[in-house]
């Protein structure tokens, strides 16, 4: 295999660091785009000719003319937002039949997730994570727990019968007795999920051996990331996390290629840090200066419309996460949003305790104590939009972006200036 041949393209922070951009410009280099893990929480924007398109479930590589999505074991499909996103993409004109792919062995999302997520988002004694409340923790539970349904169990008229009618009578006790929430009707849930079933069915297929089929027939793969690195359950800031492997270890086994089939693996991180939800965040700033990031940056969750927590760019984290992910390269995201900034601060270590450290935390009361210690690097004061090279930076962006290289470990390959497709260029 050509190493080039594969690539997964992953968020290297809490997600929302411009991937689906970004992997709608790499698509081009790619004839098949897999997402691996995560559900509808995932929210993808791609401006194409002035056209915004926000994708959450259907991987973005999809908007290319004769581009193939799949939808890999990993990911959570709720059946309904499946469905809307296709009718969406068919309104628009842009070709859905034939061209994408879903996972036999992909988990389903039920309401009673849906129900004992946001039940349990707002309990007592309960950590509020700050979810999207789409039902994504309680569908991977399931799955942990062996009593999930997956998509082929879906097609299976009398199996989801059965399924649905068991789990309701289960969930609805321990929704109730643990948060008093009303139950819900079974037989009108498989009522609709049977008709969601007839509509899916013609995607439906054994995408791992669709994908180890193309890669070995010399085709070329992107394996899509969702939310980002630091929201991984094993790797992030858990419990503040997401419930699956958003690293570049998931799309293994996400979507049931080998290890070696993944050449490339590139991360994208924006020129500053957002979070949404709640959880640690060492480098947030809460002055009016985090406020014009927000502003500037259009920093508002594609999904669930939530103002993003914005701050400063975290070197010991994005060491980190390019340490677990193993990135070849980075792509620098919404470089332009700092154009008005007088000075830039980065954090380049952790003060811990008084002692200087690169070492993160596993614990929370470990994050609690964390001090940044930052350097302050000149702004620009001008407009960096639309860039074709770096040449077209100012040098004071040119110094930021050397400092960036230089301190988090890996090469700086391609740097977005503006939302649409054609505001990024490469470095050779
Ligand atoms: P969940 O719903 O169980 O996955 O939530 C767990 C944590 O993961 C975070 N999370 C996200 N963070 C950033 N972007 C995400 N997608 C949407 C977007 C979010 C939105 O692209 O904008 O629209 O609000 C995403 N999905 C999950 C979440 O905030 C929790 O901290
Ligand atoms: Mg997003």
């Amino acid at each position: 295999m050509n190493r080039k041949q594969t690539a997964v393209v992953l968020g290297a922070q809490w997600g929302d660091e411009g991937k689906g951009k970004i992997v709608d410009v790499l698509s081009e280099r790619y004839q098949v785009v897999a997402r691996y893990a995560g559900g509808h929480n995932a929210g993808h924007t791609v401006i194409i000719e002035g056209k915004k398109f926000v994708l959450h479930l259907i991987p973005c590589g999809l908007l290319r003319p004769g581009g193939q999505g799949v939808i890999g074991n990993g990911v959570v499909v709720d059946p309904a937002a499946l469905l809307q996103e296709i009718a969406m993409l068919k309104q628009n004109g842009l070709p859905v039949d034939g061209q994408l792919f879903v996972s036999n062995r992909a988990q389903v999302i039920l309401p009673y997730h849906r129900m004992i997520e946001l039940a349990a988002e707002t309990a007592p004694g309960r950590t509020k994570i700050g979810t999207t409340r789409r039902g994504i923790g309680p569908a991977y539970e399931d799955k942990v727990h062996r009593n999930g349904l997956r998509v082929v169990d879906l097609l299976n008229s009398a199996l989801l019968r059965t399924h649905i009618t068991n789990a309701c009578h289960e969930k609805n006790q321990i929704a109730h007795a643990l948060f008093g929430t009303e139950p819900l009707n079974p037989v009108k849930i498989y009522e609709e999920y049977a008709r969601y079933a007839d509509q899916i069915a013609p995607y439906v297929t054994d995408t791992a051996v669709l994908l180890n089929d193309a890669i070995r027939n010399g085709q070329s793969v992107m394996f899509e990331g969702s939310q980002g690195a630091l929201l991984d359950i094993d790797h992030g800031t858990y419990p503040f996390v997401t419930s699956s492997s958003a690293t570049a270890g998931g799309a293994v086994i996400g979507t049931g290629i080998g290890p070696t089939s993944v050449g490339m693996v590139i991360g994208v991180t924006k020129a500053y840090v957002t979070r949404v939800g709640e959880g640690p965040f060492p480098t947030e700033d809460r002055t009016s200066a985090g406020e014009e990031l927000r502003e500037r940056g259009q920093e508002f969750g594609a999904t669930t419309g939530r103002p993003r927590r914005c701050g400063w760019l975290d070197l010991p984290l994005l060491r980190y996460s390019n340490m677990i992910n193993g990135t070849e390269w980075l792509v620098i995201t919404k470089l332009d949003v700092l154009d008005t900034l007088d000075t830039i601060k980065v954090c380049t270590h952790y003060r811990i305790d008084g002692e200087e450290t690169d070492l993160i935390p596993a614990d929370m009361p470990g994050f609690n104590k964390i001090e940044p210690i930052y350097e302050e690097l000149p702004g620009w004061k001008s407009s960096t939009v639309g860039a074709k090279s770096v040449d077209d930076l100012p040098k004071a962006a040119q110094n930021y972006l050397d400092f960036i290289q230089k301190h988090s470990g890996a090469r700086i390959g391609m740097v977005s200036t503006g939302p649409d497709r054609d505001e990024t260029y490469s470095v050779p």
